[in-house]
């Protein structure tokens, strides 16, 4: 039966959407029928606020001040448009589950073996709060302000009892050392400030697939990363859906539910080698005289960097100019150093990047590159996009700034249909938000060198290690983190690269002196705290959350109720920081007199009269009280962004040193120039051109190949959200956590099905099952991240001379080491070797 008519079937047997007790998916419903109404449950509305790029409503129902099941939302219709469900995955759909986790954190807890131990006594919310603010006091007094992080942590997109009452707090306590960038993309988010200067994530609405011809998703998987009923995932299967003409062609070492049959050709590639992809679909676009007789005016008319002409304009314009930062830029222009010349090898090059030769490396044959080459010239409306898992390497900038390059060697980008390679996150709805106050510390690091600041912060510079905020490129930050808030993070130990490594400077506790930990579960990070403090969860709690940052085009508000009350000794974020307050005499400041009610109240007031650039906020009711009774507040926005449209058809010069899209990129020119790598680490180089990287345990890496034969990439997984939801037994059922293989591979180490195997890198062992598919390619292993990090008990040394990491986390197996421009986490890039336990 088409899915359409047993809807209207089921409504027809009384199953409307609103009645209680009836089973949200159609399926379940096709083999049960439907129950009848149960009318003692309670319902209230609440959400689920991780970070996936969504935060899904979901209906809780609750009995006796106990929570008996949680729903999708099965409100308004299933018709994509205006007023459809947005239905939680099956993650959101398992949070009671995760609420009554047996390892929910219960009441304040103290450190009492050695750090990350796990040996905790439970103390009173007085000594917690006391601790913390003496502490705090202690260490500022001795170590300054900049010697205190709060760790880049995403685990609960709430409104108002956020972890911004933690940067409330330490801004009250005079400030904190900031952080800039983050895991999700670092690198990309310096690719395209060197190309377009706008953001990576400034891509041209899903929506616009309708009016495209040609698909090309490098690395793009939203169908697993973006779950959501209403999400990015969502729009694509939809925009798809409604142009069945369109050819979707996937680039990714592994067969992805993105694909999953939609696709018209999969080509496996080898993990961090995209850059070599592009550079051989650009040698087929200029070499063929294509790029000569299409695009060339678009190149000179709005791109720096094509050939040594654009160059020499450019140089001459800066040197003429009378702006001290642009006679720097001119200065550091190279006008040998040009696009056109890379790629073909002429000039100061040798190489062509032909595709025989990107075939040996990156691993789709010079057939395949050709055709790929010959689709995107014939195309009318290319929609090209890079994901984030390509941005998560060794040589994460140049891979995305290589992939960037194909859109605008068309010559279409601003052009109905075309994208410019960036994914399109999309805003939707944004509620008001409680001030984090302002920090009076300047300096900040990047999100990724915290383990390395606790260490040697006191030598660090901008220079080196990417410092911002200092006054030169050689003034050292002079002070060693001392003290670590971890609040909905597991990016201590867990999402943080190379585990036993963090782990061995985390136990030190003379290094780091105080490790403040908020969480909801006992998690690997949790076990490294000194003072751990238990949080509510999602489902005891009253607040105004929006759709979060990747919704697609339905932005929605949801007014959560609290379905049972706080259990246990567990306190909000907003009440946990109040307590601190109170011991740190500054309650008045940090409440501003003001209970949770009256917060919500003026929240809710803040964003009725907010006047957005976005969509416009739906009738509401004039109360929070009364929001909370209707729930939900959708308002879908199917609005056509084009990417780059102001400064392709409107004029509006870009933010890059040029004014222009920079394939030869002036900051990058710069910094290649001025900053200092390391020599020993291969790849730890900048180029102005977006050139292939060869990298420490890249695919081409002769120092590593022979001991670790197998590429490792980590990818995204439907079972979890990173670490979250890893507690949950029935995901870890649904979704099971194993290494992937290809048979080739597997059979070659007599491998079968299910075999519990080793995977180790220089930096440790896991142990796991083994899934052997033909979904990846040969010589590459796949792993989904997040699981938690589980040194075995018993000490048990695996081939790495590590103890064996039981819980399979990825991170044991990862390399910290900076990447060169964006100083980012290059998860993805690992060489390992597996054979069976
Ligand atoms: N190897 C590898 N590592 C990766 C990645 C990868 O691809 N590969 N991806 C990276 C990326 S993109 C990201 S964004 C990071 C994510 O790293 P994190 O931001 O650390 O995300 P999570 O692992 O989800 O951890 C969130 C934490 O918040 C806690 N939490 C959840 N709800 C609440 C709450 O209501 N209150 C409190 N106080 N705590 C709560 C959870 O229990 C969990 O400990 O991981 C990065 N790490
Ligand atoms: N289910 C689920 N959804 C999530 C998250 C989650 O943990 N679980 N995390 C959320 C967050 S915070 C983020 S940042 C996003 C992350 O979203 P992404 O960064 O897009 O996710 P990844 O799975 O790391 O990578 C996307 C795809 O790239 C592929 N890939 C990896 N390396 C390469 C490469 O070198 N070349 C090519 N061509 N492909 C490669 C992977 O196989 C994967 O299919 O997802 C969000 N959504
Ligand atoms: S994990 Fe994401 S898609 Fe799934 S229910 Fe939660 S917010 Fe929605
Ligand atoms: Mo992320």
């Amino acid at each position: 039966m088409e899915r359409r008519s047993f809807l209207k079937a089921s409504a027809a047997l009384g199953c409307a959407a609103t009645v209680t007790g009836c089973k949200t998916s159609s399926d379940d419903a096709n083999v049960n029928p439907p129950e009848p109404p149960v009318t003692d449950e309670v319902q209230s509305w609440s959400a689920c606020l991780v970070n996936c790029g969504s935060n899904c409503p979901v209906k809780v129902f609750s009995r006796d001040g106990v929570i008996t099941r949680v729903e999708a939302d099965n409100e308004t219709t299933d018709e994509y448009g205006y007023n459809h469900q947005i239905r939680a995955c099956a993650r959101g759909r398992s949070l009671k589950q995760r609420t009554y986790a047996p390892d929910r954190l219960k009441t304040p807890m103290k450190r009492i073996g050695k750090r990350g131990e796990g040996k905790f006594v439970p103390i009173s919310w007085d000594e917690a709060a006391s601790t913390v603010a003496s502490e705090l006091a202690r260490i500022t007094n001795e170590f300054g302000n900049r010697s205190i992080l709060k760790l880049y942590g995403s685990g609960a997109y709430y409104g108002f009892a956020s972890s911004s009452c933690f940067n409330r707090l330490l801004n009250l306590n005079g400030g904190f050392l900031n952080i800039y960038g983050n895991y999700s993309w670092a690198q990309q988010t310096e690719a395209a400030a060197a190309t377009w200067a706008g953001g990576s994530t400034n891509g041209s609405s899903m929506v616009c697939v309708e009016d495209s011809d040609l698909f090309l998703g490098i690395g793009y998987n939203p169908s697993e990363m973006r779950q959501s009923g209403s999400g990015e995932g969502y729009d694509f299967l939809q925009a798809i859906q409604k142009n069945p003409s369109i050819e979707l062609i996937m680039v990714d070492p592994r067969y992805t539910d993105s694909m999953a049959g939609k696709e018209d050709s999969w080509h496996a590639i080898r993990p961090g080698t995209d850059a070599v992809f592009a550079e051989a679909i650009a040698y087929e676009m200029i070499s063929s005289g294509w790029v000569a007789q299409n695009s060339k005016s678009f190149l000179d008319q709005y791109c720096v960097g094509y050939d040594r002409e654009s160059l020499e304009k450019t140089k001459a314009e800066f040197e003429a100019s009378a702006d001290e930062a642009k006679l720097e830029y001119a200065k550091h222009i190279d006008v040998e150093e040009n696009y056109h010349d890379y790629i073909l090898g002429v000039g100061k090059f040798s190489e062509p990047k032909t595709a025989q030769w990107a075939a040996t490396i990156c691993g789709i044959s010079e057939s395949n590159i050709k055709s790929i080459a010959q689709k995107i010239m014939n195309a009318r409306a290319p929609y090209i996009i890079t994901g984030a898992g390509v941005n998560r390497h060794a040589n994460g900038e140049q891979a995305m700034r290589a992939c960037y390059m194909l859109p605008f060697l068309t010559g279409k980008v601003g052009q109905a249909g075309v994208n410019n390679g960036a994914i399109p996150v999309q805003g939707g709805m944004r509620k008001s938000a409680m001030s984090g106050l302002s920090n009076p510390v300047k300096e900040s690091i990047s999100f990724f060198t915290f383990s390395d600041a606790i260490e040697r912060g006191h030598e660090m510079t901008a220079r080196k290690d990417g410092l911002r905020g200092m006054e030169d490129l050689d003034t050292p930050l002079g002070h060693d983190v001392k003290a670590i808030f971890a609040i909905n993070s597991n990016s201590l130990i867990n999402q943080h690269s190379d585990s036993n490594g963090t782990h061995k400077i985390l136990e030190d506790d003379t290094k780091c002196e105080l490790i403040v930990v908020a969480d909801c579960w006992m998690t690997p990070s949790a076990r490294y705290a000194d003072i751990l403090l238990p949080d509510t969860s999602w489902l005891e709690s009253n607040d105004l959350i929006d759709n979060s940052y990747a919704t697609g085009l339905m932005g929605y508000l949801v007014a959560m109720k609290a379905a049972v009350d706080p259990m246990w000794e567990c306190k909000s974020m907003y009440d946990m920081c109040g307590e601190i307050a109170k011991k740190m005499g500054v309650y008045g400041e940090y409440s501003e007199g003001k209970d949770e009610a009256a917060w919500l109240d003026q929240l809710y007031d803040g964003t009725l009269g907010q006047s957005t650039s976005a969509d416009a906020i739906p009738p509401m009711p004039s109360t929070y009280q009364e929001a909370q009774e209707i729930g939900v507040f959708r308002s879908f926005n199917g609005t056509k962004r084009i990417a780059l449209d102001s400064f392709i058809n409107g004029g509006t010069p870009l933010g890059t040193p040029s004014g222009k899209v920079e394939i030869y990129s002036l900051s990058f020119a710069q910094k290649a120039a001025e900053w200092e790598f390391d020599a020993d680490v291969k790849g730890d180089y900048i180029t102005a051109l977006p050139k292939y990287q060869q990298t420490w345990e890249g695919f081409d890496d002769d120092e590593t190949t022979e001991e670790y034969p197998l590429q490792l990439m980590g990818f995204h997984t439907k079972g979890r959200t990173h670490s979250s939801y890893h507690n949950v037994p029935w995901l870890r059922e649904a979704v099971e956590d194993a290494v992937w293989m290809n048979p080739q591979d597997a059979y070659a180490r007599g491998l079968a099905q299910g075999d519990k195997v080793h995977v180790w890198s220089k930096r440790g062992t896991i142990e796991l099952p083994v899934r052997i598919t033909p979904r990846i390619l040969p010589g590459v292993a796949g792993l989904g991240q997040g699981a938690w990090y589980q040194p075995d008990p018993s000490g048990r040394v695996g081939p790495s001379g590590h103890v064996v990491d039981i819980g399979g986390c990825i991170n044991t197996l990862t390399r910290y080491q900076p990447s060169p421009v964006a100083k980012g986490n290059p998860q993805h890039t690992n060489r390992v070797q597996i054979a069976k336990a």
